[in-house]
């Protein structure tokens, strides 16, 4: 199920909307969207944690040594554990500052991006985004559904990537996103 719209100058990208729980998609890679520590919350972060298993905290604990916090607006990757698709990319999103929303938008849209590049690097072809930031940081799902969609089709795509996916939660997410894809 879903609707999908293609990229005009770029015909072999498929953008779809669908209204489901992420969690489900056999697909490449599913975006979280996860908090600077890494560790875990509620929304779909939990519920990416608890139905993949103990793995991706796993991966999440060496990331954190490596390098420490995940600054807003960047993306790390680890494995999926139980989940049916094979990559989780973790990404952390702006909580939303209304006094601040030309520096909201660009960080959420180098979610949008740094996502996509870790995609294409580690070979992802079919790509799950939630609406990153739009549950407990607050982000106006509206602006947010505009900021994603562009900072998509505005990706240079090196040719990787065939199918993003947007998975809405909830009828308003879905609506927006239907609403602005098929202008
Ligand atoms: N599948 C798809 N989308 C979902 C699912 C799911 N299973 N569950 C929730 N959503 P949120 P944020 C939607 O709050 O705003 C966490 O505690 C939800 O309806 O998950 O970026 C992290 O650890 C909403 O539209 O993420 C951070 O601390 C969207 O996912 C903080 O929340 C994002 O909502 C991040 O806040």
């Amino acid at each position: 199920m879903g609707i999908i719209f293609g990229i005009p100058n770029q015909i072999v990208m498929k953008l779809r909307v669908l209204l489901a729980d992420i969690t489900e998609l056999a697909v490449d890679a599913i975006v979280n969207a996860a908090n600077s520590s890494l560790l875990g919350g509620g929304g779909v972060d939990g519920a990416i944690h608890q139905k993949g298993g103990p793995v991706i905290l796993e991966d999440c604990m060496r990331i954190r040594e490596r390098q420490g916090e995940c600054a807003p607006g960047e993306a790390v990757i680890t494995r999926a554990g139980m989940l049916p698709a094979r990559y989780v990319i973790h990404t952390v999103g702006p909580v939303w500052d209304a006094s601040r929303p030309e520096a909201m938008q660009s960080l959420l849209a180098n979610c949008y991006r740094h996502s996509m590049q870790l995609a294409e690097a580690y070979g992802v072809q079919r790509l799950a985004f939630p609406n990153i930031s739009t549950g407990a940081y607050h982000f106006p799902k509206a602006l947010a559904a505009k900021t994603a969609i562009a900072a998509v089709q505005e990706f240079e795509f090196v040719g990787v990537l065939k199918e993003i996916l947007f998975v809405c939660f909830d009828e308003k997410n879905f609506g927006l996103y239907e609403a602005a894809l098929s202008k």
